[in-house]
């Protein structure tokens, strides 16, 4: 089963990753694992029994922290009540979980040490936390979450359809193979996955014109003209991300699925958009529950190439980065209001500039009638709105403009407590980290 072949590649839980109990993750590009991936430092707490010369061991087992470079937090020391032992030594610090283990072997070396063991291995502080610094590390960013896909949701379309797993796990092996600089590898689609998007594209261009706002509309000129997009043709994510990189400096890299939202959001910050390639199951085109190259094209990648748009996408990523678990769900519950269900107001009238909403006829119908509230966008209470990712949305927010919803979003931001300062460089693409005042 694919999923299995998914688990084999090196599964991990990092600190890093807002991620639920009830959610399994595992990263894409497990062949190559980075050791800061696949070995996330976490807090450790040791007890080193001695069995004799205290003072003597004491600093051989201090000099095995400064050999191997772990800085220690805390060191406290007390009579053993073991019989035979001496002293009772307490060790705290932060490592990786290969380095802990090395560690303890040196310490164990020591002919004064009865036993060693680990008492405390919690997660490491956020602060300590991991995210990327260059576009590159991107590579690393690439843990999925499992979650309505056709292997293990029994409600997902495909989930008896060998032949659709067959090919999603072919598609999904690019993404896995996949490295930052590496231009993304051609699809030929099927006559079926056309057909598919061929269905969608045309309902939802008769829709545009009055649901869509107007950057949508002129942007989704744009692609028609320079990139392919047409009802008997499925863009090839290669010249979409050249067609964006024009634009914005926004560019795609392929993903296999649903990833942690501290990953999604990541990427944004090097203005690169994560993006599905597979095409939802043909027997329910009206409806998919994932993400798929679909969803993707016609709702994310016309609004990517507006300026305004793109600029608040990179912020919502640049305010991401090493922030708390707490901090991602409210900035991925923004993400959620904004970019995919977000609506715009413009003559008057109420438009569609959210992804989900614009790659769904059903959807779209729905966030401009009567039946949804529709409330204005304010980020302190948007963020911690309960949203739904099963049914027509029930709640929409709309800004006055992408300039009034980039404010509002910068006010917010600007109340997040960080101990550093994140500028991006768009010259190196990397993050420059600025201590505080
Ligand atoms: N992963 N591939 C993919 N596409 C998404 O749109 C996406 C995701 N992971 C998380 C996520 N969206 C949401 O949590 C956002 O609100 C961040
Ligand atoms: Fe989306």
């Amino acid at each position: 089963v694919t999923n299995i072949e998914f688990a084999k590649r090196e599964r991990t839980i990092s600190n890093r990753g807002s991620i639920s109990e009830e959610e399994e993750v595992f990263t894409q590009n497990g062949d190559t694992p980075s050791p800061v991936e696949t070995d996330p430092s976490r807090l450790y707490v040791i007890l080193v029994t001695l069995k004799e010369g205290m003072t003597a061991s004491l600093s051989r087992i201090v000099r095995v922290f400064e050999t191997t470079k772990v800085f220690l937090d805390h060191i406290e020391s007390r009579k053993s009540h073991k019989a035979g032992a001496i002293f009772d030594v307490l060790i705290q610090f932060v490592c990786s979980r290969q380095k802990v283990t090395s560690l303890m072997n040196a310490i164990r070396q020591n002919p004064s040490v009865e036993e060693v063991t680990v008492i405390g291995d919690k997660d490491a502080d956020i602060q300590d936390a991991w995210f990327p610094r260059h576009i590159s590390e991107l590579d690393n960013c690439t843990h999925l979450v499992t979650k309505f896909e056709p292997e293990l949701d029994c409600d997902h379309p495909g989930f008896t359809d060998e032949e659709y797993k067959k090919r999603r796990k072919q598609i999904a092996d690019i993404a896995f193979e996949y490295k930052h600089g590496h231009p993304i590898p051609r699809v030929q689609y099927t006559r079926e996955e056309i057909a598919t998007w061929g269905h969608v594209y045309k309902q939802l261009k008769e829709l545009f014109p009055t649901h869509a706002c107007r950057e949508h509309i002129e942007a989704f000129k744009g692609l028609e003209k320079d990139c392919g997009y047409r009802e008997t043709n499925i863009p090839q994510l290669e010249d979409v991300s050249n067609f964006l990189k024009r634009k914005t400096g926004f560019q795609l890299r392929p993903v296999s699925g649903l990833l942690s939202a501290r990953d999604f959001l990541a990427s944004l910050a090097f203005r690169v958009f994560q993006c599905t390639q597979y095409v939802r199951h043909g027997s329910k085109p009206d409806h998919s529950p994932e993400p798929d190259c679909v969803h993707e094209l016609l709702g994310h990648v016309p609004m990517l190439s507006v300026p305004a748009f793109a600029q608040f996408s990179q912020e919502i990523g640049l305010a991401s980065l090493g922030a708390s678990d707490q901090e991602i769900e409210k900035l991925a519950t923004l993400y959620w209001f904004t970019v995919e269900f977000g609506l715009v107001r413009q003559d008057g009238k109420l438009r569609a500039y959210g992804a989900g909403t614009l790659s769904s006829y059903g959807e779209l119908k729905h966030a401009l009638s009567d039946s949804p509230k529709q409330l204005p966008f304010s980020p302190t209470v948007t963020s911690v709105q309960e949203y739904t990712d099963e049914d027509l949305q029930p709640i929409y927010f709309y800004v006055e403009s992408f300039e009034d919803m980039m404010q509002k979003m910068r006010d917010h931001v600007s109340t997040i407590k960080r101990s550093v300062d994140l500028r991006y460089d768009p010259i190196t693409q990397s993050i420059q980290v600025i201590e505080h005042k």
